[in-house]
C-alpha cells in the first residue's frame, strides 16, 4: 500500500548517524492480563512498517541494516489466536530483511540509541530496564533529531495518505447521516451513538477516538451518553472513523432535535459557521500559519457575537485581549493523520516552530498547532461557541474584559449549551481544499 522502505530511507537521511529504535504498541491489560483493551498500533511504528503487531520493534542500524524484532507466539497460542503470520512473512511485507527476537532487544539498545520517550507506561518500564535507567530519565535521553525527523516526514501527507483520510471522512459522513436521522426528542444520546457507530461497525472500522454525542456541547469532552434529548435541543456530534490503514477523520456537526432551530439557535449557528468559513479561507492564504487561521475565526466569531449583542468594542483589540475565549476557549484545530491529534505524543515540536512557544493567555494556550502551514499538511478547522455557566460566572464576577463582553446579555444564553462545526482541510500548493465528499452543515 505504502512505500515503507522508502519512508525508512527518507528518515535515515534526516537522522544520518546512529541506531534508531521505533517501538510498536503493546497489549494493555484492562482488568487482568488476559483481558486486554482493543489493540491499537503506535502510529510511527505503523508509518514505517505498515504492521499491526504488538510487542515488536523496528531497528535501523547505523550501518544500514534493518531488523524487525518480534515476539514469537508460544506453542499453544495457536489454540486461542489461530495461525499467525510468520516473522519472515511479516518482515517481507514491510520490506525488512532481518528478523530478531524482541526478548533480546536489551542486548542492542544502549545510551545513544535514537528513540522517542514512550507514552505507554509498560513500554517506559521496558525501555528504561534495557537502558538501566529510571523511567523518569527517558525524557532526557530521548532523541530530538529522531523526533524532529519523524515530525517533518509525517507532517506532509503523501497522496495515498490523503486518499486514506478521505475514505475515513466518507465513512464518517455515513455515520453522521445515520445519527442525524436517529435524532428525535425523547431518545437517549446513547441511542444516537448506536446509530452513529452502525456504519463503521458494519465495515469493521475502528473509531479514531470515542465519539462525542451530547446535548451538552458546552462540555468539551463530554464522555457520557445518558441525557434524554428534548424538543429543540442541539445535539453536538464530534467523531471520526479510521480508514482501512488507520488514518483518521475528525468531523463535528451540531444538529437540532425537532422541526427546526429557534431564531436564536440559528443566529449562534450562523456565527460559528461564519467563523469556520473565515478559518478555512485563511488556510488557503500562501504562507499563513495556523495561528492566523485561529485569529481569522476568532475575529469572525467576535463580529457575529457583537451582532447578537453579546460582545462589543474594537474587534481587533477584543481578539488580542482574548475576550472571545469566554465562548471559544479552545484552539482552532490540529494536525490530522494516523492520530486524530497527529503526533501529539511528540509534544509542541509538532505545532510550534523552533523558538516559538504556546501563549499563556486563556484560550490561546489551548492552540495545539500554530506554525506556518505547508503543502501536504492536513489540519482541522473547528470553531465553536459555548455557554459554559461556570466560566461565565467566574468571568462575570471579576467583570473580566467587560469592555468587550456584555454580561447581562450573555446571562440570557446560560442554558444554550454549545455548537461546534469541524472539517478537515488539506493545504495544497495553490491554496487549500476541504477533504471528503462534503458533509452538510
Ligand atoms: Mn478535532
Amino acid at each position: 500500500m505504502f512505500d515503507y522502505a522508502g519512508r525508512r530511507k527518507a528518515l535515515r537521511r534526516r537522522v544520518p548517524d546512529g541506531d534508531i529504535l521505533i517501538l510498536s504498541a503493546t497489549q494493555v491489560p484492562r482488568n487482568y492480563v488476559a483481558n486486554t483493551y482493543t489493540f491499537h498500533q503506535d502510529s510511527t511504528f505503523r508509518y514505517y512498517t505498515g504492521l499491526d503487531v504488538a510487542d515488536a520493534a523496528l531497528w535501523l542500524s547505523g550501518d544500514g541494516t534493518e531488523v524487525l524484532y518480534l515476539t514469537a507466539p508460544g506453542e499453544d497460542d495457536v489454540i486461542w489466536t489461530g495461525p499467525v503470520e510468520s516473522g519472515e512473512a511479516l518482515a517481507a511485507r514491510a520490506g525488512i530483511e532481518r528478523v530478531g527476537d524482541y526478548g533480546r532487544l536489551g542486548e542492542v539498545v544502549r545510551a545513544g540509541t535514537h528513540f522517542v520517550e514512550p507514552y505507554d507506561y509498560g513500554l517506559r518500564e521496558r525501555l528504561s530496564g534495557w537502558l538501566g535507567v529510571r523511567p523518569e530519565a527517558l525524557g532526557g535521553l530521548s532523541s530530538a533529531a529522531l523526533r524532529r525527523g519523524v515530525i517533518a516526514q509525517r507532517s506532509c501527507k503523501e497522496a495515498g495518505e490523503v486518499a486514506e483520510i478521505e475514505s475515513a471522512i466518507a465513512l464518517t459522513r455515513r455515520m453522521l447521516c445515520a445519527a442525524r436521522a436517529a435524532i428525535e426528542p425523547g431518545r437517549l444520546e446513547s441511542e444516537i451513538l448506536s446509530a452513529l457507530l452502525g456504519p463503521a461497525i458494519a465495515k469493521e472500522r475502528a473509531q479514531a477516538f470515542d465519539p462525542i454525542v451530547t446535548t451538552h456541547g458546552e462540555t468539551m469532552h463530554c464522555e457520557s451518553y445518558g441525557h434524554v434529548i428534548g424538543e429543540g435541543d442541539l445535539v453536538l456530534i464530534d467523531c471520526g472513523a479510521e480508514s482501512a490503514h488507520g488514518y483518521c477523520a475528525d468531523i463535528t456537526r451540531t444538529y437540532c432535535a425537532g422541526d427546526s432551530m429557534s431564531p436564536v439557535q440559528r443566529e449562534v449557528y450562523a456565527a460559528v459557521l461564519a467563523a469556520q468559513r473565515a478559518g478555512i479561507a485563511a488556510t488557503a492564504v500562501r504562507g499563513a500559519s495556523q495561528r492566523d487561521v485561529h485569529f481569522a475565526a476568532c475575529r469572525a466569531l467576535t463580529e457575529a457575537l457583537q451582532g447578537l449583542g453579546l460582545m462589543r468594542g474594537d474587534v481587533e483589540e477584543s481578539v488580542q485581549a482574548g475576550a472571545h475565549a469566554l465562548f471559544l476557549p479552545h484552539g482552532i484545530g490540529h494536525m490530522l493523520g494516523l492520530d486524530a491529534h497527529d503526533m501529539e505524543n511528540y509534544g509542541d515540536d509538532v505545532g510550534y516552530a523552533p523558538g516559538e512557544s504556546r501563549s499563556t493567555q486563556f484560550g490561546l494556550n489551548a492552540l495545539r498547532l500554530a506554525r506556518r502551514l505547508e503543502p501536504g499538511f492536513v489540519v482541522t478547522v473547528e470553531p465553536g461557541c459555548y455557554f459554559i455557566p461556570e466560566l461565565i460566572d467566574r468571568w462575570a464576577a471579576k467583570k473580566y474584559l467587560d469592555a468587550f463582553i456584555c454580561y447581562s446579555e450573555v446571562e440570557k444564553f446560560r442554558g444554550f449549551h454549545g455548537i461546534r462545526i469541524e472539517d478537515d482541510v488539506l493545504i495544497t500548493e495553490t491554496g487549500s481544499r476541504i477533504l471528503g465528499p462534503g458533509i452538510e452543515t
